[in-house]
């Protein structure tokens, strides 16, 4: 899996991007296929999505994928960086792991003797009951496949799985360190933790039944992390035979007073919302694309970015880390139903899919925001305790990262009192209202948070801009023109870093163009099928507007 640091140095990992044997089944029905009697005819990109390749383009069904595997005996561990959107693992022909949700990460296990064996994986792309998260009526395309790396760990017997650093203080250089662990064996185990390649503790713990072992570090070489200084660190566990490294940032993120703070600091939060989506490879994004994505929002002179709609590549939050690009992770939703949101098999799936999301991106000292559930019924009754569960649970799982979710309503909305930061998505000049009307618009909405008693939250317009087909103009300056939309975010960046102190962060709507579902209902609303409210297009082209927003971004520097 691409990152920037090697996570192992001691356990064995094989990775097994590359080229995998693949078979459209179409309408096949998983529960009923015979893997023996598979015919593989055709060829297809791990990581990559089938139907974004010209030859399965809006493909819809079953797909199996099959490698082989290079084996020494003891225990396999698959893991792969995400499956679009539903799956099953085969290994050797028997069933070894089923997963749904898709943008997070998780393991298929099973013991095996040296030697060679066959990896299958059936994939399904399919809106039904399987994948509870994924909806045919989201504003983008749900492309399917194996859309992120895969790797092969050789296990010990006790192994490490996963690592969790928090800061506890930036002032004693103080952090925290819980090392999750399988297979207890009788007796005690070696246990050292270094820092940037120096040993800062060595000693034998006695491991239970509880598979963790959490300790607190002083390590007085660490600097503090933050967006105009991102220093990075990297923490190396060994435990018995195995190990696993994990690169942090020392940085205290918190909300005071209406602002959001890192170590103490005030931030004003300026940037862009950002799809993981590319006309040829889906969302599947190759490693120059994320490289690309970086270097332009660097370009654009934003210092923060929120992943719409559902977790993001590790990679593309390793770069953020490197650029003191400030991030909001959010958890896969768009716009569910109430009776959707309020079905337990979906509260169910968002909870687990919320404990792999921080699993995976935890140590991301980028990440100073967590959302859910972007523009759902936060408006209605039943909505309220969905919200509560999976706001508490995510606090629970992290207390040091303040949580928010983008209200689709924000003078309508009965969930702000469960955030810390409350979060608005508006499009006046675009949806209704006018570009004069913008900066009456923003300030009716602080004044309605402020009344509603949330004056000490920090707020933030999470969504907020405007269509223009590329390189199209006329001398009206019409809707859907590039310079209708420079002149309605101009409007809006303005009021937001000239006239309106009350607002914490913008996001504009969005870094880039687009496909959007196969919705009649909202390919009519979005000339080329696509939404073009990127102010750069789908292959990166920057539009008027991206001039306009960095002429003014980068005025702040
Ligand atoms: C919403 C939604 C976005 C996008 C946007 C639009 O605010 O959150 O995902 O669909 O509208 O372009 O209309």
């Amino acid at each position: 899996m691409a990152r920037r640091f090697p996570q192992h140095q001691i356990r064995p990992v094989t990775p097994l991007d590359g080229t995998w044997d693949f078979a459209f089944l179409g309408d096949a029905d998983p529960d009923q296929v015979d893997l023996a009697a598979l015919g593989f005819d055709d060829v297809m990109a791990v990581p990559g999505c089938y139907d974004a390749t010209p030859k399965y383009a809006g493909r819809r069904g079953l797909a199996a994928y099959r490698t082989r595997v290079r084996t020494s005996a003891g225990l396999q561990r698959l893991v792969f960086g995400a499956v679009q959107h539903w799956c099953r693992v085969y290994w050797n022909g028997e069933l070894i792991r089923e997963h749904a949700g898709g943008f997070t990460r998780f393991w298929a296990e099973t013991e095996s003797a040296d030697g060679e064996a066959e990896v299958v994986v059936l994939v399904d792309n399919r809106f039904d009951e399987r994948s509870p998260l994924h909806m045919e009526h989201f504003d983008w395309y749900a492309y399917g496949g194996i859309s992120r790396g895969v790797e092969l760990h050789r296990l010990e017997p006790l192994h490490i799985d996963g690592l969790k650093i928090d800061t506890l203080s930036v002032a004693e250089r103080r952090v925290q360190v819980r090392i999750d662990y399988t297979g207890v064996q009788a007796g005690p185990a070696a246990l050292g933790i270094e820092c940037d390649g120096r040993a800062v503790s060595t000693e034998t713990v006695d491991l239970d039944a509880s598979g963790s072992v959490t300790r607190t570090l002083d390590i007085p070489w660490l600097a503090a992390w933050s967006s105009d200084e991102p220093r990075l660190s990297t923490l190396t566990v060994t435990l018995g035979e195995d190990d696993m490294s994990e690169r942090f940032g020392l940085r205290e993120v918190a909300t005071a007073n209406g602002r959001i703070t890192v170590n103490g600091e005030p931030v004003r939060l300026l940037g862009v919302n950002r799809h993981e989506a590319h006309p040829q490879f889906g969302h599947a994004q190759p490693e120059a694309l994320l490289v690309n994505d970086v270097q332009q929002l660097q370009d654009l002179g934003a210092n923060f970015v929120r992943g719409s709609h559902y977790p993001l590549d590790p990679l593309f939050l390793d770069l953020c880390d490197e650029a003191g690009i400030m991030v909001w992770c959010e958890s896969i939703g768009w716009q569910y139903p109430v009776e959707h949101l309020t079905d337990p098999a979906f509260v169910e799936a968002q909870l687990a899919h919320i404990e792999a999301m921080c699993a995976a991106a935890q140590n991301h000292p980028s990440i100073i925001l967590w959302g859910i559930l972007n523009e759902c019924p936060s408006w209605s009754e039943e909505g309220y305790p969905v919200y509560a569960a999976l706001l508490g649970r995510l606090r629970e799982l992290d207390p040091h990262r303040p949580v928010t979710y983008a209200a689709i309503n924000a003078h309508d909305d009965k969930c702000f009192d469960l955030v810390d930061v409350v979060s608005a998505n508006t499009y006046p000049g675009w949806y209704f209202g006018d570009v004069p009307g913008i900066p009456a618009e923003l300030d009716r909405i602080s004044a309605h948070v402020d009344a509603l008693g949330f004056a000490d939250k920090p707020l933030i317009i999470s969504e907020i801009g405007a269509g223009a087909v590329p390189g199209w103009n006329d001398s009206h300056g019409s809707l859907w023109t590039e310079d209708y939309q420079a002149e309605l975010l101009t409007t809006v960046v303005d009021h937001v870093m000239d006239g309106q102190d009350r607002i914490s962060g913008l996001a504009i709507w969005v870094l880039g163009d687009f496909k959007t579902s196969e919705l009649r209902r909202l390919a009519l609303t979005r000339p080329r099928g696509v939404n073009d409210k990127g102010i750069i297009d789908e292959y990166r082209r920057p539009k008027q507007a991206f001039r306009a927003v960095r002429e003014r971004f980068r005025r702040k520097g």
